[in-house]
């Protein structure tokens, strides 16, 4: 992808597509699940939508050691996770991370999560072109009750 990264150094419309792919992505609703202490792991919730088209290819956060996208879903009524290689975020879609459901699975935390507490997470994503970028975000940790769970 060295081309594009040329291109869009070079070229001033280009540099302006740019300015656009690193506003494709809104994230709202994100939140952290707050910790028991002594407790090892963690989840992420958050609502994740891109204009055109883009893939979460990874996460990392200051809290744990390791940031894993995982799913749950019910197999024989049984609630199973399973960790994602990457989420893709169709055009436009609106994809719920939410108890339940997707999320970010933080392994190896490094504190206690405390309610009105931050942590700080970078989310990589790929464009549609193949480009890969990052976004960092501070997410609150909420206690699960406020959100209807
Ligand atoms: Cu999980």
């Amino acid at each position: 992808m060295n081309i594009f990264r040329t291109l869009c150094f070079s070229l001033l419309f280009a540099l302006t597509a740019c300015a656009e792919a690193d506003q494709d992505i809104s994230i709202s609703d994100a939140w952290i699940r707050a910790t028991a202490p002594g407790q090892q792991v963690a989840a992420a919730y958050m609502r994740l939508q891109s204009k055109q088209g883009s893939t979460l290819i990874k996460a990392e956060s200051n809290l744990a050691g390791t940031v894993e996208i995982h799913s749950m879903t019910m197999e024989n009524d049984v609630m199973k996770m399973r960790m994602l290689d990457e989420l893709p975020l169709p055009a436009g879609k609106t994809v719920r991370l939410e108890p339940g459901g997707y999320h970010l699975m933080l392994f190896d935390l490094k504190q206690t999560l405390s309610v009105g507490g931050t942590g700080e997470f970078s989310l990589h994503f790929r464009n549609q072109s193949g480009e890969t970028h990052n976004m960092t975000v501070k997410l609150p940790v909420k206690a699960a009750g406020r959100h209807g769970h």
